[in-house]
């Protein structure tokens, strides 16, 4: 874990002159380099955390080939969903503290559809569940059994999603923790995917197992509209990561849109859902939440509670981490 830390405050500062600051008493706000992310562009495609890279990838293939941001973001999404080395989403996800693995996700698209499951078990790729809620029924969220049965019918594959490296770290969690849900840094790394295509669309798309040895049947933000990802054509796009419930608390991501719309950048409407969290929260320790905000015009930016947000940025030619301001060092 503290290899983590110092990883995670090591890529907040190396990447460029990021860390241009004002320090108070209690807080040290750190905006991250305007340049780089007031300059619109189109398509363009931005994922949280560092596993962003790889499914940005996944995402570009298909807005470079002129194809709709919904189809980048489902896409773009699975890759981190199926890829067992990923411990906070999907196949290989950290399961609960009865060992189960169970999955949050939804998707938005432009014209204000969206689909979610919750507490989702044995289906790899719950993101595309979520697309077929959005597609194929009234509803817009599935939930548990009801969701996996839905999938099934679907025809998607089940699957055991406790990998032996899971197990064998819920195994070790079960020997040196009181059997509590622990909220770090370390066991929560959500997906949260924003994409702008030719036409000018924007969707978005969220995934994740949630905390790591979270109480059975507990479900975050993630795949919460509104609060984990929300998503206005007119306006723009925003998707949450970090401690669910902070997030559900203060609609968070409904929240960075709303700002944006009062004329807010990106990275300030960012900064003000933030700092909503944080005058909503007495206890702000290992608070750490997030949010990726990317406007119609391609602005994008984000902003954290805590050090070491950062997120994967695509467009032509570009494909890069960038890292987000913050309001506390860890
Ligand atoms: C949750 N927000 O379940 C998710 C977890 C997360 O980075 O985002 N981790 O609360």
């Amino acid at each position: 874990m503290e290899n983590r830390r110092k990883f995670i405050r090591k890529t907040a500062f190396g990447l460029g002159a990021v860390a241009v600051g004002s320090q108070t008493a209690c807080s040290n706000t750190v905006e991250p380099q305007e340049a780089s992310i007031v300059i619109g562009q189109k398509p363009i495609v931005i994922s949280t955390w560092n596993h962003g890279m790889a499914a940005n990838q996944a995402a570009w293939k298909i807005l470079e080939d002129d194809g709709s941001a919904i189809d980048a973001v489902e896409k773009g999404v699975m890759v981190t969903e199926s890829d067992p080395s990923s411990s906070s989403v999907g196949f290989g996800g950290r399961p609960d503290r009865e060992g189960y693995v169970t999955l949050d996700a939804c998707i938005m698209n432009h014209e204000g559809d969206c689909g979610a499951v919750a507490f989702l078990e044995d289906i790899e790729n719950p993101i595309s569940v979520a697309r077929k809620v959005m597609e194929d029924t009234p509803h817009v969220m599935l939930v548990g059994e009801g969701a996996r049965q839905f999938a099934v019918e679907k025809g998607f594959a089940t699957k055991n999603l406790l990998t032996d490296d899971s197990k064998k770290a819920w195994e070790e969690w079960k020997n040196t923790e009181n059997y509590q849900p622990k909220v770090n840094s370390e066991n929560h790394d959500t997906i949260g995917m924003l994409a702008l295509d030719n036409s000018g669309n924007l969707s978005g798309a969220c995934t994740t197992s949630g905390m790591a040895w979270k109480m059975r049947g507990r479900v975050g933000d993630s795949p919460i509209i509104g609060a984990g990802l929300f998503v206005d054509n007119e306006i723009g796009a925003a998707c949450a990561t970090g401690v669910g419930e902070a997030v559900i608390r203060t609609a968070g991501s409904h929240l960075v849109v709303e700002m944006m719309r009062q004329g807010h950048s990106p990275t300030e409407a960012c900064k003000i859902a933030v700092d909503r969290v944080l005058s909503k929260h007495k206890n702000i320790e290992n608070l750490q939440v997030g949010y990726l905000a990317l406007n119609n015009k391609g602005e994008h930016g984000g902003y954290a509670v805590y050090a070491g947000f950062n997120y994967a940025l695509t467009f032509k030619e570009m494909h890069k981490m960038e890292d987000c301001g913050y309001q506390h060092e860890w």
